[in-house]
């Protein structure tokens, strides 16, 4: 039956059963326990599953049969976790194409995140690097899984584990992109706003900055004003880039030793939602990753050769 049918008059336990390809005593414990079950409703008829009840249970088939416990299954088929599109349309087969394996890959790198298989997940986030670059692999594929495992932990209160499987396995494969050639003087200053923990962001500039043959400085989380100001009075970088992600880590008075001064060298850039609505007077605010790379990799280009590093003695 077509997915327009379906959505018309519903279908009955039995073909619902047989479109899953399922017994229909499992359906209906999968009613009964976890309330997975048909919504649809007309008058004076049994209730019918409609395309969304079908949708729910095609995502509880697939992760129990991954091994998932069945109501953990449940949970993240309710939830809705896996069911709805991830990608915008894009125009022509190419695209539809294109389109398609990025849902795939979101797809498979949340059921891999929900089921804590760290090695599937890394597989994947490995897969998207390689055949697409770091800015399409972070936004088709890293920060829709990110922002969508987010949500479900904003809503549900659980799934931290999740959270920190999926954003340290994000981390190491971000890390594991070939970096510039040795020597390649480090001209991007990247940090954390005082305590901001929310890397992400900068390893994939870091790791998107490297594809381009522009080397940087990751200082990380929760990097305090003194040690900042430390940092860019010892190396000098032609850019800085500030991280932060929400309105407490985003102190403008931290960036004021930066700012002042006639000696002052470096470019000051902050982003991340943190910023929002006080963008520092005297700094500039990127609105995207693909953004912060086009300024980071100008600002490199520009300060030229030689490195004006610090070096001890
Ligand atoms: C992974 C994660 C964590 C990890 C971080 C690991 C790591 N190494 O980075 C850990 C577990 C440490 C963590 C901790 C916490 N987290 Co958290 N976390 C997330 C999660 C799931 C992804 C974060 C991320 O990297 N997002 C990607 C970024 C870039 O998203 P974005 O800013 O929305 O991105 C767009 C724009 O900023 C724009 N952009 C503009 N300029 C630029 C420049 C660059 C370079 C880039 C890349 C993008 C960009 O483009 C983006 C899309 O690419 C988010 C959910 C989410 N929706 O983001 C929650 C989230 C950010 N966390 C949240 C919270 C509350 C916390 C904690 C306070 C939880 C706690 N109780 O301890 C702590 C924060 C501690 C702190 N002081 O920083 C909230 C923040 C709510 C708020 N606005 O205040 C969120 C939104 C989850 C939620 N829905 O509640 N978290």
């Amino acid at each position: 039956m077509s997915q327009e049918s379906i959505t018309a008059v519903g279908l009955t336990v039995g073909q619902a059963a047989r479109q899953l390809g399922v017994a229909v005593t499992t359906l209906r414990s999968w009613h009964r326990r976890y309330g997975l079950g048909p919504t649809r409703h007309e008058r004076g008829r049994h209730r019918r599953y409609g395309a969304d009840d079908l949708a729910r249970l095609e995502v509880m088939r697939t992760l129990t049969a991954q091994g998932v416990p069945a109501g953990e299954a449940a949970r993240m088929a309710i939830a809705g976790v896996l069911t709805a599109p991830l990608t915008t349309t894009a125009d022509g087969a190419a695209g539809a194409d294109e389109e398609r394996w990025w849902a795939r890959a979101a797809r498979g790198l949340t059921r891999a995140a929900m089921r804590l298989d760290a090695e599937q997940a890394r597989t994947l986030v490995d897969e998207a690097l390689a055949r697409h670059g770091v800015v399409p692999a972070w936004e088709e594929l890293i920060y829709p899984v990110l922002e969508r495992i987010g949500e479900r932990h904003a809503a549900t209160d659980s799934l931290v584990e999740v959270e920190h499987l999926l954003s340290r396995t994000m981390s190491e494969a971000l890390a594991a992109v070939g970096r510039p050639p040795a020597g390649t003087p480090p001209r991007v200053l990247l940090a954390c706003a005082d305590e901001e923990q929310h890397t992400l962001p900068l390893e994939a500039l870091a790791a998107a900055l490297a594809e381009r043959g522009v080397g940087v400085r990751l200082l990380g989380a929760r990097v305090p004003p003194p040690a900042l100001a430390a940092a860019v009075q010892r190396t000098g970088p032609a850019l800085v880039v500030v991280w932060s992600h929400a309105a407490h880590t985003a102190d403008p008075a931290q960036l004021r030793p930066l700012l002042a001064g006639p000696s002052r060298r470096s470019l000051i850039a902050v982003a991340g939602a943190g910023w929002r609505d006080r963008v520092p007077e005297g700094t500039v605010n990127p609105q995207s990753l693909a953004e912060a790379v086009e300024l980071a990799t100008a600002s490199a280009r520009a300060a030229g050769s030689p490195d004006r590093s610090w070096h001890p003695g």
